[in-house]
């Protein structure tokens, strides 16, 4: 039996990771920021018999919650969250640049802080960092974001490197234009999919010409958490579906 948590469930890589882990066979316990409330809590439970919903949100507090109802922790899928704002250098508070730090890096930071010990002791576990594939194709005026998901990337690689002689391997999973159904973080159903603006800027940007679904974000998630292949680790896996598409210069000969 295997133990997972999964951040920020409800929202950008949370549902098709716990879904499919599930499916794997993993106990999935989920966090999210509305299940502070107990109702959203109960509800969830209900809607997904399959998962545990967990109301603590303090990192050490969340790992130390599920270990104690569901065992030590296997898999660790730190989903993260944070409202990207579009601005130049010159209009950019500080704050926005450390309030993306801390969303971005110190809460993967932190999860990992707390669950080492016990995974080190056992040399035995999979961490995954579901970050951004910004860093990889930045957009213009999106410093504080990108720059933070860069960090988070790093940070799998960094941490491969001292947890990799304790039998652990760490990843990074760059989504951009990842489905999330209906949830505001990052690409809703609502205009995503159905405006004809959005289709046709996902259609331009992307070589594959469209949005990533949750179902093929849980199939990398599970396969690297599974272990089949374990001589793997340390690397951000860009799943973006080819973004950022670069167009042929104009006027080149064919
Ligand atoms: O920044 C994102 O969307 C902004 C509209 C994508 C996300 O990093 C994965």
């Amino acid at each position: 039996m295997s133990t997972a948590i999964v951040t920020n469930v409800k929202h950008f890589g949370g549902m098709g990771s716990a879904l499919r882990l599930s499916e794997a066979g993993h106990t999935v316990a989920c966090h999210d920021e509305s299940f502070k409330q107990k109702d959203e809590l109960e509800a969830f439970a209900e809607t997904y018999p399959q998962l545990k919903p967990m109301s603590e949100q303090e990192p050490a507090e969340l790992i130390e919650a599920v270990t104690s109802a569901y065992g030590q922790v296997d898999v660790l899928v730190s989903n993260d969250i944070f409202a990207p704002e579009f601005q130049p250098i010159d209009k950019y508070a500080v704050e926005d640049y450390r309030g993306a730090v801390e969303a971005l890096q110190i809460r993967p930071f932190a999860l990992v802080n707390a669950v080492a010990s016990q995974m080190k002791k056992r040399k035995s576990g999979h961490i995954i960092f579901i970050t951004s594939a910004t860093p990889f194709g930045p957009w213009k005026e999106l410093s504080t974001y990108t720059s933070a998901r860069a960090g988070a990337c790093t940070l799998a690689n960094a941490l491969s490197k001292e947890l990799g002689e304790y039998n652990i391997p760490v990843f990074a999973i760059g989504p951009n234009y990842l489905h999330s159904e209906d949830s505001p973080y990052f690409y809703p159903t609502e205009p995503w999919k159905t405006n004809p603006e959005h289709v046709a800027h996902v259609k331009k940007v992307t070589a594959l010409q469209r949005l990533g679904t949750q179902k093929e974000l849980g199939e990398l998630v599970a396969f690297l958490a599974s272990g089949s292949c374990d001589y793997l680790t340390g690397q951000v896996f860009w799943l973006a579906g080819g973004f950022p598409m670069i167009e042929r210069l104009p006027g080149m000969p064919e």
